[in-house]
């Protein structure tokens, strides 16, 4: 596949908690940024940059509201990155972020085409307010980006779905209702179950993910929530599920992944620096980028 190695990097923060019953998310990207994650992809790339850092804590609003609020001013800041050229890499709160970030992107991608997103995480995060058993914001992004749900979200960036179901696939999942599958399988997403990875082996399965996202689209995303991976190797996420991905097989599957030409966009999000006290998320995280951007990478694919 071809690759980008000079593209330059652009690194957001989004430090919102409120789509969580546990607003501990809303700490981990300052967290990141202040364990030197910037400094980091310097090492092993030319041009980084930092984008900002946005809250959302404007007083008086509800957690709708608020994650409402600061959506579309993260999707500007996401849009502005692929217009410019660069790759956004988002550090996130809680996944209800994920709506800015994603709307941004393919706000930016849909002169070319449609927008590949491969979404990794425990949960399905598929729901509707009129399914929610929590009524957790962070349980809706992927329907919302679907075009389901909140107005005030599925409106992020513009009207109508930012992403078509055909071009979007959920990889390590363990944890969701009954509603999410019902809803996911009458639209035709493609889920990748942890049953299916304990089977298969993650790499197989992220290779088919990948071929998925990239099959009918003009460019694609990852999302990756922390809580796809399993509990022992990263505590420190909002909402941790037994049974994950061991960290070991998704750093090698991710290897290289950040210097691919058709990504338009990287997502970390829910890390909580409150479940993590001696650092071994945080740690997780700075060797996800290292893998990500491996500088080796390239040349195993030339
Ligand atoms: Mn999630």
């Amino acid at each position: 596949m071809p690759l980008l190695p000079d593209r330059p990097i652009r690194m957001i923060g989004a430090a919102c908690g409120r789509g969580a019953p546990d607003p501990g998310c809303a700490e981990g990207p300052q967290t990141l940024r202040a364990a030197g994650i910037v400094e980091r992809l310097e090492r092993l790339h030319s041009h980084v940059s930092w984008g900002g850092m946005l809250d959302c804590g404007a007083a008086g609003l509800t957690a709708l509201e608020a994650v409402a609020e600061l959506c579309p001013r993260l999707a500007e800041k996401t849009f502005s990155a692929v217009i410019a050229g660069e790759l956004p890499l988002v550090l996130t709160g809680d996944h209800s972020c994920a709506v800015g970030t994603w709307s941004g992107i393919a706000r930016a991608v849909r002169p070319k085409g449609s927008l590949g997103l491969l979404w990794v995480d425990a949960h399905l995060d598929s729901h509707t307010p009129q399914t929610s058993h929590s009524g957790a914001i962070h349980g809706m992004p992927l329907a919302a980006l679907l075009g389901h749900g909140e107005l005030s979200l599925t409106q992020c960036g513009g009207p109508g779905a930012k992403l078509l179901p055909q071009d979007v696939c959920i990889v390590g999942v363990r944890s969701f209702e009954a509603e999410e599958v019902r809803f996911l399988s009458e639209l035709g997403v493609r889920v990748f179950y942890m049953e299916e990875i304990a089977r298969r082996g993650l790499g197989p399965v992220l290779g088919d993910a990948l071929e998925l996202v990239q099959a009918d689209t003009a460019a694609f995303g990852v999302s990756l929530d922390l809580d796809a991976i399993d509990p022992v190797d990263a505590p420190g996420v909002g909402t941790p599920a037994a049974y994950g991905i061991r960290a070991d097989a998704l750093t090698q599957a991710l290897r290289g992944v950040g210097k691919l030409s058709r990504l338009a966009g990287l997502e970390i999000s829910e890390y909580n620096p409150v479940r993590d006290p001696d650092g071994r998320t945080r740690k997780l995280v700075m060797s996800l980028i290292d893998e990500l951007f491996a500088a080796e990478a390239l040349d195993a694919a030339a």
